[in-house]
């Protein structure tokens, strides 16, 4: 994190003395708060309370299931205004969660709305964004979202304590594969508890259809010794290796692919039989490459279109061979293409 840090910024936000409970009191106005530096006003109000979480719209699946998690967007509430604009309202609730991240392996994680990734956020270019976040876990956290917006919109300062709230609001632009994440120090180990997920930002003109898949690359930690024994997409070691994704030849596919690995500093996708048509971050329309393999640093994303020539099982799997083999391994069942009468 560069600039400020989370200490610079209680001392000069806050009366001396007061932790982020008093923070909480001091940004509702129950108390007068010191001036903030500079750039950092809020215009838009925060909505810390310092009330002890109480859990409100908390919605955690009986299980972690990466397949729903592969298909599932969330477009919001939508509401349009008299001249034709969307806006788009969507819930996020940080709340601590133990997860089974590999068969008979939990995690205690920190989690989105109770999935490791959370929600893929979806929306249009120049939608109008309200994020409505709730902190009901044990640790202050926040939601920094990648692409353009407003400083205090950028999750990184205002720090939302346990019970607090905060609106996130911003215009969604420009179009493209991005991610949010928790920005709270130490970071790594809010990232690596699980605090983020995918954000898609599609174009006024919508890709060509296809059949849409989002993975999320990540990993965990189990013995907390700042390496990973599990590697997965969208949450569980191994689980599209046990629950292949079904295809059909012939069929565009359209993968949204985002690596949050944390502890490793790169990380890759490789699809087996097949090439793939790239567009780094999804700012494009206009691929810059055909390959069967991508190299992605934490928080680099790309958009994938293919489709397959021939049925069977298809490998797709990090080519670094030690994930693979913990756990960042799937496949694709292909099948024949339908028969026409
Ligand atoms: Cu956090």
């Amino acid at each position: 994190m560069s600039g400020l840090s989370r200490r610079q910024f209680l001392r000069w936000g806050l009366p001396a003395g007061l932790g982020l409970a008093g923070a909480a009191a001091a940004a509702t106005g129950k108390e007068a708060a010191a001036p903030m530096p500079p750039g950092m006003a809020h215009p838009n109000p925060t909505q810390y309370t310092g009330a002890r979480p109480v859990p409100t719209e908390r919605q955690a699946p009986d299980a972690m299931d990466p397949m729903q998690i592969l298909t599932a967007f969330d477009y919001g509430k939508v509401t349009r205004s008299s001249n034709g604009g969307v806006q788009r309202e969507y819930t996020v609730t940080a709340f601590d969660l133990e997860i089974e991240v590999a068969k008979g392996v939990k995690f205690p994680a920190w989690t989105f709305n109770g999935t490791v990734p959370g929600p893929t956020i979806r929306c249009t270019e120049g939608d109008r964004l309200i994020i409505h976040f709730r902190n009901e876990g044990a640790h202050p956290h926040s939601i920094h979202l990648h692409g353009i917006h407003p400083a205090n919109m950028d999750g990184v300062f205002e720090i939302v304590p346990p019970g607090g709230r905060y609106d996130y609001e911003l215009t969604a632009d420009p179009f493209g594969l991005f991610l949010y994440h928790c920005h709270v120090m130490p970071l790594k180990k809010h990232i690596h508890k699980g605090l983020y997920g995918a954000f898609i930002v599609d174009p006024k003109t919508p890709r060509p259809p296809a059949k849409e898949l989002v993975m999320v690359m990540n990993g965990f930690d189990t013995d907390l010794d700042g390496k990973n024994e599990f590697y997965a997409v969208n949450g569980i070691a191994n689980y599209f290796a046990d629950h292949p994704i079904p295809l059909q030849v012939g069929e565009p596919v359209r993968v949204y692919l985002v690596n949050i690995l944390e502890f490793d500093l790169i990380n890759s996708f490789h699809l087996h039989g097949n090439v793939f048509t790239l567009f780094r971050t999804g700012t494009s329309l206009t691929s810059s490459e055909i390959t069967d393999t991508v190299m992605l640093c934490q928080g680099e994303r790309c958009v994938l279109e293919f489709t397959y020539h021939h049925p069977g099982r298809f490998m797709f799997h990090a080519h670094q061979s030690e994930f693979a083999e913990l756990g960042w391994m799937g496949m694709f069942d292909v099948r024949p293409p339908a028969r026409t009468a």
